[in-house]
């Protein structure tokens, strides 16, 4: 089976240029500047790719709507979202330390694609392995002419820069990241309007997740009917899934899109000795609870949501039968409830709130009115009355388990003790 995301991957020492160029590298960079903006925006819809950050979104769709031609004549900008900050989700970083080069390559090919002259990857500042990695791939395809003016004598002229963030879940939001980009603080935006249109500094930008990137220069260089075929079920291409938790392996591999949970959950060896899977979360730590009956379910994005969860970022978390999880609903929670922003009150009131009465009935001092009280917080929290999806994001995995694991919730209140540790 072809692996375009891992074929060029080499964690403990990144292909050089030549190295990258000799393994068909910018080929598909090449091949986009044989080819109009619009005609890659074409083929990146043709191959039905689909945004890999968390929210699903099609790529060549996204593209679409920035205003090209004599609409828009201003300068427009190519953001690669590399903030990964999402819990149980490393995906990011394992393409960005193996294969600097084919993120490079997949975001000139976006940045041509929409016209933009400046490109910004936007890297999570503990990365610093990937930092270094990455302004040395931005170097060296600098030094070939493939990045700089008028290159390769195609007219077309692109500077990348990499910025690394300040550090906040929070600079992962699109918005939030250009605001962050710009030097202000990262509070996300009202959408619309969306940054295709009035992105960084005003002007039409594109926000694509790092992975979403590293897809592209296959897509170009092999066509999408190639990427199409290599899906499994409805969606096309491949994905790098995910597991952390206690099972015995946990890792990344690259696998068809729409690979069954069931084949993941294998390939890290399946549970660690003496335990069970209770339940699962399937793309980071923002996606609602499944259970194992649900492991047949191919990881894409329509049927993981009729399922009743996400795909998200594709990163599994593993619940076993010896951990609490009310426990691991109120580690989660306080994440989220230090990572926000403070910009709207449900999020910034509302996060807090729920990690308190979570650890009211982790503890063991929890009653019938704090399980209402939560559920509740459920609604006040949910999509449409927040800024941005991290309230909504957080709320998942607690109703989820209110829902799936009612009984651990009720006995703590009932037994008035955490039953794992009694
Ligand atoms: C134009 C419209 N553009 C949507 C674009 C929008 C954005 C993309 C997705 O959250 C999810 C969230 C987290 N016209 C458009 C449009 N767009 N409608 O499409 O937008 P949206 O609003 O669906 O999602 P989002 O706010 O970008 C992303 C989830 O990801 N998540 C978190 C992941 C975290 C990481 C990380 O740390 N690296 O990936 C996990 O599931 O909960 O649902 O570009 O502009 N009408």
């Amino acid at each position: 089976m072809d692996k375009p995301l891992t074929a060029t991957l080499n964690i403990e020492q990144p292909l050089d240029l030549d190295q990258y160029r000799n393994k068909g590298g910018y080929q598909g960079f090449a091949r986009a500047l044989d080819l109009t903006p619009e005609e890659v925006q074409q083929q990146v819809k043709e191959a039905n790719l689909r945004g890999r950050g968390g929210a699903g979104f099609p790529t060549g769709m996204k593209w679409g709507f920035v205003p090209m031609g004599e609409d828009s004549p201003g300068r427009k900008y190519l953001v690669c979202n590399a903030d990964e900050m999402e819990p149980g989700t490393f995906k990011d970083r394992w393409l960005m330390e193996g294969a600097p080069h084919l993120l490079v390559e997949g975001m000139m090919i976006a940045a041509y694609a929409i016209s933009a002259s400046v490109a910004y990857l936007f890297l999570r500042g503990e990365y610093r392995l990937c930092a270094t990695r990455l302004e040395k791939a931005i170097r060296e395809a600098e030094q070939a002419g493939l990045l700089g003016e008028n290159i390769q004598g195609s007219g077309y002229s692109l500077n990348l820069h990499l910025h690394t963030s300040a550090g906040r879940y929070i600079c992962g939001e699109e918005t939030a990241l250009l605001n962050a980009l710009e030097g202000k603080r990262a509070h996300p935006r009202a959408k619309p309007p969306f940054p295709q249109v009035v992105g960084l500094f005003g002007q039409p930008t594109v926000v694509n997740n790092a992975e979403t990137l590293c897809n592209i220069p296959g897509i170009l260089r092999q066509g999408p009917a190639w990427y199409q075929d290599l899906g499994r079920g409805e969606d096309a291409g491949t994905k790098i899934y995910g597991i952390s938790g206690r099972v015995k392996n946990p890792g990344l591999w690259e696998l068809p899109m729409g690979a069954p949970a069931k084949e993941i959950f294998d390939l890290a060896g399946g549970m660690q000795h003496g335990l069970k899977l209770r339940g699962w979360l399937p793309g980071g730590a923002s996606t609602d609870f499944l259970l194992p009956e649900h492991l047949d379910t191919p990881m894409e994005y329509d049927a993981i949501a009729e399922a009743g969860s996400r795909l998200g970022t594709g990163g599994i978390i593993a619940l076993d039968d010896k951990h609490c999880p009310v426990g691991m609903v109120l580690n989660l929670i306080r994440f989220f409830a230090q990572e926000s922003c403070g910009w709207c009150t449900p999020c910034r009131d509302g996060l807090p709130w729920a990690s308190e009465i979570l650890n009211r009935i982790e503890s063991g001092r929890g009653s019938q009115e704090d399980l209402d009280e939560l559920q509740r917080l459920c609604d006040f929290m949910w999509m449409g009355k927040t800024f941005c999806a991290l309230a909504p994001g957080a709320v998942e995995p607690m109703s989820s388990a209110m829902k799936y694991f009612a009984d651990d919730f009720q006995q703590h209140i009932d037994k008035g003790c955490c039953p794992y540790r009694h």
